[in-house]
């Protein structure tokens, strides 16, 4: 890794007055969670991009299903990992909201309550702009539910009857309005966006990096391949996310000035 990438990664952390982060799947992939555009993103041959689709849920609800049962069943053996507890105890330390990720696994939660106790602050919580893969909603009603396993009927809501399907957002669905416009406002007064694994190439999240640059702020992007982003990077740092959060974000021990 190049030290001046790092040098000038840790002034723009410890000069920045505003952080917002916006993370993507590659956050979680040392917890095990699959990312989507790498290498084995595939699941019974299809892609993520044909199963993620309103389309898909109407034409073969039970495949579309399926799948997040699956996604489900391997989420419950991971794990938060150092990546998301470094960006925890970060926001924690700070005491001011600027976490949004396009994740719907949940783990920044979680190592928001593993970092801060049962009742974290408002401040180290998630901005979930792609929804939560454990909840459920109705696709016509405001009904929303814990997820629960799939059974042999297609499950439907007791007030509607309309599809109970997963509570994220799919390809060509609207992001909800009130979250999304949280995080721009995030990104447009932050003079630091961290972006961490993520390709980038998902709109608006894609977007929000470029509104902090726009605004007049810098990008620092964290990612083991270059991306979208990288040529519009301050400062670029290459390597795993578990590895580079905690070097960059906790405090590092004085160096004694002689
Ligand atoms: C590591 C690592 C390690 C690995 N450490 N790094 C403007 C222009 C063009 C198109 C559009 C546009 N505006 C809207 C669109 C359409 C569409 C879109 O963006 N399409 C593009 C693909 C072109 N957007 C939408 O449809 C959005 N809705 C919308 O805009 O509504 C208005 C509208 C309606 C109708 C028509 C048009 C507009 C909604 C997008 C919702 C995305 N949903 C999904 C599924 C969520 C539920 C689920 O999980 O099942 O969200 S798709 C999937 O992609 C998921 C992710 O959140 C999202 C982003 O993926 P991410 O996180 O970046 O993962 P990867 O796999 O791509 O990347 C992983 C990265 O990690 C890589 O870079 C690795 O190198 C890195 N990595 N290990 C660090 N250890
Ligand atoms: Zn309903």
């Amino acid at each position: 890794m190049e030290q001046g990438q790092w040098r000038k990664a840790r002034r723009l952390v410890r000069e920045a007055r505003r952080v917002i982060a916006l993370t993507g799947a590659g956050i979680s992939a040392e917890s095990g969670v699959p990312t989507f555009r790498d290498a084995g993103g595939l699941w019974r041959n299809y892609r993520p991009e044909e199963l993620a689709t309103p389309e898909a849920l109407a034409r073969d609800p039970r495949t579309v299903l399926e799948w997040y049962a699956w996604r489900r069943s391997a989420l419950a053996e991971c794990r938060p990992n150092e990546g998301h507890r470094a960006l925890a105890r970060f926001f924690l330390r700070r005491g001011e909201a600027g976490l949004v990720t396009q994740n719907v696994d949940g783990l920044h939660t979680r190592a928001a309550l593993e970092e801060a106790g049962e009742d974290p602050p408002e401040a180290a919580l998630p901005l979930e702009l792609h929804g939560a893969v454990g909840r459920d909603r109705c696709e016509f009603c405001e009904a929303r539910w814990p997820a629960e396993p799939l059974g042999d009927a297609i499950p439907r809501c007791s007030a509607c009857g309309g599809l109970r399907r997963p509570d994220v957002v799919l390809f060509g669905e609207t992001l909800d309005a009130g979250l999304l416009d949280r995080a721009r406002r995030l990104a447009e007064r932050a003079d630091l966006c961290l972006v961490v694994g993520t390709s980038a190439v998902v709109y608006p999240a894609a977007a929000l990096p470029l509104a902090t640059r726009e605004a007049g702020g810098l990008i620092m992007e964290v990612n083991v391949r270059r991306t979208a982003l990288t040529d519009v990077a301050a400062a670029a740092l290459r390597g795993e996310a578990g590895t580079i959060l905690p070097a960059l974000l906790d405090p590092q021990p004085a160096v004694k000035a002689r």
